[in-house]
């Protein structure tokens, strides 16, 4: 198999060096299918964990190519997680620190590149940058966020409102685009990118039903008390009994919450307002009875069984969405299949980050903490990458532009920061040397109050330093304490390895030229917008 994959490399290379004589075809480059959702853990994808769902085609993947168990996000939060995909740079280089700032279209990005390069390329669903992609020959994205039901699509020709459910649609606008637009004389690099399953987490009609009579098994840290964690995981705002809205989130009616006198209810609407008639009645026969059984056992509930009975809520929604994102994964995959497009093209399967699913009370992300930081990652490249392979090095998202330049035979900007995975693909790990991964948080003050906070990551333990209005240092022993609910920062014990960490946090970001004066230059940036008042 070895000697198999060494010839189809030696004969892509032979292909692309054909690049420079014009008469020469270079349809035989790889293509680039790029399947990202929004918020996908991986706790809920069953080729990692199958306890919460089955997910088949996702796990397809996988089962064709390669499972990375330790793929984590430099930054963990949507938009700049897509620009560090896009531009293979930290974000205090390529300066999308946060949701809020729109992305600096000055940025090379690795699409442009491609195009360049003689790719034909296209991005469909979210991209939440607050402006347009560039290099791309076509795109279809959700304003913002997007919604879940009757979607609006931002165009380079004006905005669209296409009915029906948002994942099947991106899925449509995909396969559209391969029906009707594909250009079979190039290579193609196409990025799919779902808005589900993030909040507030509604399925298709036809998965309403999936989960709702299903109960998930409690996360260990469901009731975590945030011992030794008091001023940094403390404060955060993203716990489901505290911070989870049962109208917002869970959908619990406001008759229902007037019926029960619920203080403090939040009348702000979900987006259930978005559905049609038709729509809202199949809404309704199945979520009425819910939220009529929630009013009996209401008044009879204590903190412990409300938390109980809002994760069952939350993963009920939350694991119905990713039904849908997984249909639709199998829909695309069938496709490439069908139309012998799959013998030559790379699949990448991933989230712009992970996400809590119960695991230290929380819903959401942010934090350094594994189950935002990692995120599911699977790729599989036909002739190259064992089948059924599991891959335990640390990657990041980082990695991502330089991965796809290789494959693409291009040669990468020398700024770029990442490293290419293609020799972990191929099997020749003798070619990877990384023994730490650094992470840098900075969307604070902001929704859910996660602190700023920057570290490093090895796969022994994680140390983090919690820099902006505290200065709290934390350490995990990942093999001890893999819930990382034991800071052992000032155990004497952990001594030597606190120096040890600290020394190789500060090459990390020397490195990565990361620096004390870039956070107070962030810091001053937030002041001046207003973000931060004192
Ligand atoms: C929204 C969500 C937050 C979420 C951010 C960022 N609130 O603001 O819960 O953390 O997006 O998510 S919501 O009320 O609008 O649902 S991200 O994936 O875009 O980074
Ligand atoms: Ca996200």
């Amino acid at each position: 198999m070895k000697l198999y994959r060494h010839t189809f490399l030696v004969l892509l290379i032979a292909v692309y060096s054909c690049q420079t004589e014009p008469d020469v075809p270079v349809k035989k480059r790889p293509n680039i299918v790029f399947i990202m959702s929004d918020d996908h853990a991986y706790q809920a994808i069953s080729a990692y964990d199958d306890r919460l769902i089955n997910t088949p085609n996702i796990d397809r993947i996988a089962k064709e190519g390669m499972l990375f168990t330790n793929a984590s996000v430099t930054n963990s939060i949507c938009a700049p997680s897509r620009a560090v995909i896009l531009t293979g740079k930290h974000s205090h280089i390529n300066g999308k620190i946060d949701n809020i700032s729109p992305f600096d279209t000055t940025n090379v990005t690795f699409p442009q590149l491609l195009r360049k390069a003689g790719y034909q390329t296209a991005m469909f669903g979210k991209l939440h940058f607050g402006n347009n992609p560039k290099g791309f020959d076509e795109f279809k994205i959700l304003p913002g966020q997007g919604d879940y039901y009757n979607p609006k699509f931002i165009t380079a020709t004006g905005d669209t409102t296409i009915t029906g459910y948002v994942t099947d649609i991106i899925t449509d606008l995909a396969i559209d685009w391969f029906e009707n637009r594909r250009d079979s004389e190039k290579p193609f690099m196409l990025m799919y990118l779902h808005k589900a399953p993030h909040r507030t987490w509604m399925p298709a009609e036809r998965h309403y039903k999936d989960f709702t009579q299903k109960t998930s098994p409690l996360p260990e840290t469901l009731f975590d008390d945030y011992v030794s964690r008091e001023t940094t995981a403390g404060p955060a705002e993203m716990n489901i009994l505290k911070h989870m809205q049962l109208s917002y989130d869970l959908k619990v009616t406001d008759s229902v919450a007037k019926q029960l006198d619920i203080k403090n209810w939040n009348t702000i609407g979900n987006r259930i307002g978005r559905l049609n008639p038709e729509q809202k009645k199949s809404w309704d026969a199945v979520y009425d009875p819910i939220n009529e059984d929630f009013a009996k056992r209401f008044p009879n509930m204590n903190d412990s069984t409300l938390m109980v009975w809002k994760y069952q809520r939350y993963m009920q929604d939350y694991l119905g969405t990713i039904a849908g994102v997984d249909e639709n994964v199998g829909r695309l995959l069938d496709y490439l299949d069908e139309n012998n497009l799959s013998e030559n093209t790379l699949v990448v399967y991933t989230s712009d980050q992970g996400f809590y699913l119960g695991e230290h009370g929380w819903f959401d992300k942010r934090f350094m903490y594994n189950e935002s930081f990692k995120t599911p990652l699977l790729i599989k490249w036909p002739h190259v990458i064992t089948p059924g392979t599991t891959e335990d090095e640390m990657v990041q998202n980082l990695d991502f532009a330089q991965t796809f330049l290789e494959v693409a035979g291009v040669v990468p900007p020398e700024d770029m920061q990442g490293e290419s995975l293609v020799p972990l693909l191929t099997g020749e790990k003798e070619k990877w040397n990384r023994d730490g991964v650094y992470y840098h948080f900075y969307e604070y003050p902001a929704e859910h109050a996660v602190k700023r906070h920057y570290g490093i990551a090895t796969k022994e333990y994680k140390l983090i330093h919690f820099y902006y209005d505290v200065d709290v240092w934390e350490l995990y022993d990942q093999s001890k304490d893999p819930n990382e609910i034991n800071n052992v920062y000032e155990d004497p014990e952990y001594a030597d390895v606190v120096t040890d960490m600290k020394e190789k946090l500060e090459e990390l970001r020397k490195k990565y030229k990361d620096s004390d004066e870039l956070n107070t230059q962030f810091i001053e940036h937030y002041k001046s917008e207003g973000l931060i008042t004192e």
